[in-house]
């Protein structure tokens, strides 16, 4: 693992869950320069640590994110250069990571908050999560991934409203739209996500990780290419030792023991 100091991010890790906590509680996690650097420096460290076999991404206090920090925005700056070197190389950080990611959305997260969290593997949303669509009020278009994952989570037209009309989604009707994974009380919420994502650590990591990449790529692959990639994928899975590991348990019974390798 780097040994980088962080400053508006803490980090941790417990039986192979590296949790990636954004820490600006005050201002709802709101995301600064520093921050998303910091935040894709983390993530790009995660994909070099093997002890690191799923990683979880939540909020201080009780936003999961706002977005952008609207008082770290320096005058006269052109966003789409501001996106091209921050929040992106954040997003292609959390995709391109070969292993899992939960957003543990502790709270509202709004703007690239809420791109940011679409942009993960799984959400496990806190009972008073919410989602927003926040870029229509201050005449922006949605960004970090939000016109990709949205369509893909929810479907067009019902992207197309929630960037329009910008309405906050609760997080019982984020269930329903199938933008979370579950919704979890605030009695149980960290318990479940650090049961959730051990769950995940203790997968054969590399078929995970493989299978993340797959997914991502499937709307842009025809049928026989998408054969291709999965043979392709099938060789590299069947020469770990975790596929060894998970036949032998079946043949003998017993729950298998995946160690990522
Ligand atoms: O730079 C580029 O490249 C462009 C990229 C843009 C990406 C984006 O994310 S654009 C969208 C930016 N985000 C927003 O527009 C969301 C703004 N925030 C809100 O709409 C609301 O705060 C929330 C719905 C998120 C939460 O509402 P509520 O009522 O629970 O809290 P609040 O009272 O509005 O906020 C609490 C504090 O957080 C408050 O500070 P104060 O008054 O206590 O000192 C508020 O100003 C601060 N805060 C909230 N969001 C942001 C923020 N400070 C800076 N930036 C924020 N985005």
């Amino acid at each position: 693992m780097s040994t980088a100091t962080y400053e508006t991010i803490v980090t941790s890790v417990e039986q192979g869950v590296l949790t990636i906590t954004m820490n600006r509680p005050d201002q709802l996690n709101a995301c600064t320069t520093q921050m998303l650097q910091e935040l894709t420096n983390a993530f790009r460290s995660a994909q070099k640590n093997d002890e690191v076999r799923a990683v979880v991404l939540t909020g201080a206090g009780r936003a999961f994110s706002a977005g952008q920090d609207l008082q770290d925005v320096k005058d006269g700056v052109d966003y789409g250069e501001h996106l091209q070197t921050t929040y992106n190389p954040l997003v292609k950080a959390v995709t391109s990571l070969e292993k899992p990611v939960v957003a543990a959305v502790n709270g509202v997260a709004a703007g690239a908050g809420a791109s940011l969290a679409f942009a993960c593997d799984f959400r496990i949303a806190h009972e008073s999560a919410s989602f927003l669509q926040a870029f229509v009020h201050i005449g922006l278009v949605p960004d970090s991934g939000a016109t990709y994952f949205l369509p893909r989570l929810v479907g067009t037209a019902k992207a197309l409203e929630l960037a329009v009309l910008g309405n906050k989604v609760k997080a019982d009707e984020a269930a329903q739209l199938g933008l979370v994974t579950e919704v979890v009380s605030k009695e149980d919420f960290e318990k479940r996500v650090l049961e959730f994502a051990t769950h995940l650590a203790q997968l054969p990591t590399k078929a995970v990780g493989w299978m993340k990449k797959a997914m991502h790529g499937s709307f842009d692959r025809t049928l026989e290419e998408s054969l291709d990639q999965e043979a392709f994928g099938q060789t590299i899975a069947g020469r770990t030792m975790d596929h060894q590991e998970g036949v032998q348990a079946f043949l003998e019974k017993r729950t298998p023991n995946f160690t990522g390798k």
